[in-house]
């Protein structure tokens, strides 16, 4: 079935109908919200057409389905997005403008759903789009958290967070199916009974929550296959508690019913930490029962009982280990409510679950107390406990007397159920999200289970999805890419590769470096309006954007620039030729995490010394972007000329912000960690700028302790600026404010030594990177030669590559013939 276009008469005419019919005004009247609502439910429209023509082909085809599942799908504004899917952009411009309106401004409209943290929920979004557009059918899976990641504000250089009410007005784009609302079972006691002979177990005395779906369309690109995002939304029971009721507790019932409600209520903004709460496990059992239940039934609705193929026809992903309570709950689906036996359900589970990692580091690996799941989760508890048994019993095979290592691989085990190697243990495949961190995998993190099954263990490197990074983000760069190579590459990743060759040309390299101008000014724009900053737009834009933490060492970056503020002090008139620079950040940082908040500060704090300095400023500024989030990236990505990815060697995993910005044509100075090493890979040592320790450093210096303070004796700049963190040259009202930096630099406390993350030892080498950078910058042909090199050879991070490795390696998903 084939679904046509609307031309731009037709998208007048749907536009001006809208108004009349919703808000009985015509365009001239209309406010900016009508506007929005008019437009969006236009595209809408032609969205739901494509949907209702490509529904029910999976299961008439009785093709695979995968589910995704996933605490965080950080999917960003939907309008623009499915205006570029229905490869009709044009025609909206052109009738937008015939209307006078502004696209741009009408977009800005739209609430963005937070719904993630960072890298893991953006990826997640990422995948998704990829899904649809290479029509292999899928569900993703998440929560429909009522308020997303906080809204950072910045006063007085700290940073305050403010709720994120993003449905306050509701969403256009999800639907209500109360048809299918789960019913998710918490607390209560294990009861044994016996059926036709047979030993079953039924949980009594529960609580009920529901699980009510909202589904979101994901449209692919030029594919007509819409894949959805199923969010669940935790509902109180239909009716209330009707003994309490009755007892004339009215109040109370009431509370039950609010306390049913806040599982959804809210995001938990850490990223790469954990704190053991209760209402997180909570979620996290609610998201994957409500979705495992799911699966079931619409197996059962295409192919009946028939268990032996449910891993031919079904695929379950955990995406971190977050939904890995999925594992336990479809056991006891298959066990307790299709009377299947232990050894048919496990094996089926197996066959149907994988499972991707994220992170390597201790405080990021979730641990859940025993008592906590026994009591919340009973019936679970249970499985894991004959789980465990039996996985020690096969290890104390494969181990024989090794104890220690056993209790470390035990999916229960010193008062906690350790939720990776339940992962790990449960599932059919578990992979790594760059090459380096699937080694650290193999190395450390699972090498005891990389021992006894090598084959689980796989490499995908991390991608991004280059219908939003590029064609929706940089409208500029992909029209001038369209006039080198055609538009082939929009469904082709590949393609992109053929723009190489136009580093050669030098009215297309003209070209390009007026795209980059402009997007300087458009984001320029932006921060005027948004934070009354200008920006200028002559000066090289060196940008470090992503969530803050010390392992990311937004504080290297810091103190450099305090070095090089010195320098600059100390010797004005050889600053004559620096070439000017605009420092800019976008950072968040756990409401909880002290330190990362300091730093924030910090960073503002140099920012004002440098910007207020007749001298400094004349040569370099520094911006911190409020409230970086997937718009703010959008802005700000195609604007960067140089893409700071300083991570200590080994501890990201993969990165995906580089990918944005190798695709926007900035040029990576980082380490070698996750991706930056296959972005090396991938443009040459020619086109990036690498510096500080390996991985193998890193691990072979965490031994001695002393480092920190010989680098303070012997190296009077890095003294220095030490110094000035505490002498009172930053924050004069408040000299001893970034005393706790100091002295973890210099002391560490607790059981952690001093510097652990590497930010001194890199800090010289990080210094004279950036001055051979800089110096590579001044030949403006060169460097934009480079860019381009970066942008062509960015294909191999689209997405849709990622996606057809998951798909050949892991979940083995038909296309829908449409
Ligand atoms: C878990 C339990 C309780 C509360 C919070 C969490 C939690 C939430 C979010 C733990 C971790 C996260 C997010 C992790 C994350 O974003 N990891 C990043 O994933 C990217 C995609 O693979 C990688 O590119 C990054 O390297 C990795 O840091």
């Amino acid at each position: 079935m084939i679904v046509k276009r609307l031309t731009v008469d037709e998208i007048k005419a749907s536009i001006k109908g809208k108004l009349e019919r919703n808000y009985g005004c015509e365009i001239s009247d209309a406010t900016k919200a009508q506007i929005y609502d008019a437009l969006a439910q236009t595209v809408r429209d032609e969205v739901m057409k494509r949907r209702t023509a490509s529904r029910g082909e999976r299961k008439k085809q009785h093709c695979k389905k995968l589910y995704y599942l996933s605490a965080e799908f950080l999917v960003g504004r939907a309008l623009h997005n499915n205006m570029v899917a229905l490869v009709n952009e044009e025609a909206y411009a052109v009738a937008l403008h015939e209307l006078g309106l502004d696209p741009s401004k009408i977009f800005e409209e739209e609430p963005e759903p937070g719904l993630g943290n960072g890298g893991l929920g953006r990826l997640a979004a990422c995948f998704l789009d990829s899904l649809s557009s290479l029509r292999l059918p899928a569900m993703g899976c998440t929560i429909r958290y009522e308020y997303g990641l906080f809204r950072q504000k910045i006063v007085d250089g700290y940073q305050v967070e403010l709720p994120d009410n993003w449905l306050e007005n509701g969403s256009m784009w999800e639907v209500c199916r109360p048809d299918q609302t789960q019913e998710v079972r918490f607390g209560g006691y294990v009861e044994r009974y016996e059926q036709n002979g047979v030993v079953k177990y039924r949980l009594k005395d529960y609580t009920t929550v529901q699980a009510v779906p909202y589904d979101v369309p994901t449209l692919g690109y030029d594919s007509n296959m819409v894949n959805m995002l199923r969010c669940w939304s935790a509902k109180a029971t239909k009716t209330l508690d009707m003994p309490s009721f009755n007892r004339g507790e009215y109040t109370r019932a009431i509370e039950e019913k609010e306390l049913a409600e806040v599982i959804s209520k809210v995001l938990y903004p850490d990223d790469n930490h954990i704190e053991g709460k209760e209402l997180r496990l909570k979620q996290q059992y609610f998201l994957s029962s409500a979705s495992v239940q799911y699966a079931v039934e619409d197996f059962i609705k295409v192919y009946g009982r028939n268990f032996d193929i449910f891993p031919d026809k079904v695929a379950l992903h955990v995406n971190d280990t977050h939904p890995g309570m999925a594992i336990p709950e479809l056991m006891r689906i298959l066990m307790d409510e299709e009377g299947l036996s232990w050894e048919k359900a496990e094996d089926i589970t197996r066959r149907t679950f994988a499972y991707t990692n994220h992170t390597v580091m201790a405080e990021a690996l979730e641990k859940w107390p025993e008592d906590m799941v026994s009591r919340l989760l009973p019936r679970i508890y249970m499985i894991l406990q004959e789980i465990n048994r039996r996985e020690c019993a096969a290890l104390w095979e494969y181990f024989p007397g090794q104890w220690e290592r056993i209790g470390r691989m035990a999916v229960i085990g010193y008062g906690y159920v350790n939720m990776a190697n339940l992962c790990v243990y449960m599932g059919h495949s578990v992979n790594g999200v760059s090459k380096i961190h699937t080694d650290i995998l193999k190395k450390s993190v699972f090498h005891d289970f990389y021992l006894t099954e090598p084959s689980k263990f796989i490499a995908i490197t991390n991608g991004i999805t280059h219908r939003r990074w590029l064609m929706m983000a940089n409208y500029r760069l992909s029209t001038l890419i369209d006039e080198a190579i055609g538009d082939a590459w929009r469904k082709d990743y590949e393609k992109l590769a053929e723009l190489e060759r136009f580093k050669d040309d030098a009215a297309f390299r003209q070209k390009f470096f007026e795209v980059k101008k402009a997007n300087k000014e458009r984001l320029s724009k932006r921060l005027t309006a948004s934070q009354n900053t200008a920006l200028r737009t002559d000066d090289m834009f060196d940008v470090q954007a992503k969530r803050l933490h010390e392992y990311k060492r937004q504080l290297l970056n810091a103190l450099s620039i305090l070095i090089l503020y010195n320098r600059i002090k100390d010797n004005p008139d050889a600053s004559a030729n620096v070439q000017p620079r605009t420092y800019v950040f976008g950072a968040k940082a756990a409401p909880g995490y002290y330190r990362a908040k300091l730093i924030i500060r910090l960073i503002n704090e140099i920012g004002r010394l440098v910007n207020n300095d007749p001298v400094a400023s004349r040569y370099m500024k520094v911006v911190f972007v409020e409230n970086y989030c997937v718009s703010v990236a959008e802005d700000l990505i195609p604007a960067a000329d140089v893409s700071e990815q300083l991570s200590t060697a080994g501890k990201e995993a993969s990165g995906t912000g580089n990918m944005k910005f190798m695709m926007n044509g900035a040029i990576t100075l980082g380490t070698l960690d996750g991706a930056n090493v296959e972005i090396l890979d991938a443009v040459g040592s020619e086109n990036i700028h690498i510096f500080g320790m390996t991985a193998e450093q890193v691990e072979a210096a965490s031994m001695q302790p002393s480092r920190a303070s010989a680098i303070f004796e012997t190296n009077p700049e890095i003294r220095r600026v030490l110094t000035q963190l505490i002498d009172g040259t930053l924050c004069p009202e408040q000299p001893g404010l970034f005393r706790d930096i100091y002295h973890s630099l210099l002391f560490g406390e607790g059981s952690s030594f001093a510097d652990q993350y590497f930010v001194l030892s890199d800090l010289p080498g990080y210094v004279r990177a950036r001055e051979n950078l800089v110096r590579d910058y001044a030949d403006r042909d060169s460097w934009v030669r480079k860019a381009i090199v970066n942008v062509a050879r960015s294909w191999i991070f689209a997405s849709d590559r990622v996606i057809k490795e998951y798909n050949e390696k892991i979940w083995h998903l038909d296309e829908v013939r449409l």
